[in-house]
């Protein structure tokens, strides 16, 4: 059976869900999205990420011609028809077609479309082993130029950045912000654990967004569970130098979850292998996707 796209208020097979040439979105990069998933019918934090592409929509002034309950609506059904416990679910809403030129006024009607299918980031022996990354000199696009907060279809920063990791034989890129401190990867979060130099206090920390990071929603689910299991848990401006000596690196991200690392930038983190702390998030990430969510029937 081929898979169902939405488009613009139709469900239509794969092969013919087509958006035209003079459409924004692909002309400019003028547009959002979200990238969602949905664990054994249930879909992890629906309405933290439509909160987000609706707030990615406002900064541009693209008016999402759906509810907020049309849309989770839409995303069921889109589910349901394509029979799908288990998916990725990738929410695109464009400028629309318009005639050449920048003008967004040139463009009458937003493009919608969801595409359901699955995703699978990362191999399962680097959950196991953790990742080599590299940071790379693309630096992350300022906030006061392409904020990073807004979920845009414009994402060749992190492409460039992306680039780089595959020249320098990563999967994942560490990219720094326009001061130099970190700011987050090409597609996740990072998180690091530190410990003061008496060794007794462990505390998990992340860059705060406003420092040139996506609020990733898989990094909210993290610290909000870190501080369930009574772990400090900080947002702190950081450096390359804190995450060398750092006892434990992992990133997180609607496809990767959490996934540890173990190098960067040839330094050996912790002891090399992937640390306590991230084991027991992930379970507790894990426990979460198969618990908290909203709800769909199988078709
Ligand atoms: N930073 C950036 C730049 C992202 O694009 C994250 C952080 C993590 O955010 P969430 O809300 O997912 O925890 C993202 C999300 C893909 C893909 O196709 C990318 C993301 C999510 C899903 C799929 O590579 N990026």
């Amino acid at each position: 059976m081929s898979k169902l796209i939405y488009l613009n208020g139709e469900w239509v097979p794969k092969d013919q869900a087509k958006v035209s040439v003079f459409d924004h979105g692909l002309l400019y990069g003028d547009g959002v999205f979200e990238g969602i998933r949905s664990y054994n019918n249930l879909i992890f934090k629906l309405k933290e990420h439509l909160e987000r592409l609706w707030e990615s929509a406002h900064t541009l002034m693209i008016r999402i011609p759906l509810s907020k309950q049309e849309m989770e609506a839409v995303i069921i059904k889109t589910l349901q028809r394509n029979q799908l416990k288990d998916a990725y679910i990738r929410v695109v809403v464009t400028r629309g077609e318009g005639d050449l030129g920048l003008d967004p006024a040139n463009c009458k009607t937003p493009t919608v479309f969801v595409i359901t299918d699955m995703i699978k980031l990362y191999p399962d022996s680097l959950y196991r082993k953790g990742l080599d990354l590299v940071t790379v000199a693309t630096v992350r696009n300022l906030p006061e130029a392409v904020n990073p907060s807004i979920k845009s279809l414009n994402y060749l920063n992190n492409i460039l950045a992306k680039i780089e990791a595959k020249n320098a034989g990563c999967v994942e890129a560490i990219m720094l912000n326009h001061q130099g401190y970190v700011a987050e990867c090409t597609g996740d979060n990072i998180f690091i654990v530190s410990e003061d130099y008496s060794g007794k206090e462990k505390i998990l920390l992340t860059p705060p967004a406003y420092l040139g990071a996506l609020r990733g929603i898989t990094r909210d689910a993290i610290l909000d569970l870190a501080r369930k299991k009574g772990i400090r848990a900080e947002e702190r401006v950081m450096t390359r130098h804190d995450i060398f000596n750092a006892q434990e690196v992992f990133l997180t991200g609607t496809a990767a979850e959490v996934i540890p690392v173990v190098k960067v930038d040839g330094r050996v983190i912790g002891d090399g292998t992937p640390g306590k702390i991230t084991a027991t998030l992930l379970k507790a990430f894990h426990r979460l996707t198969r618990t908290d969510g909203v709800r769909y029937k199988p078709l």
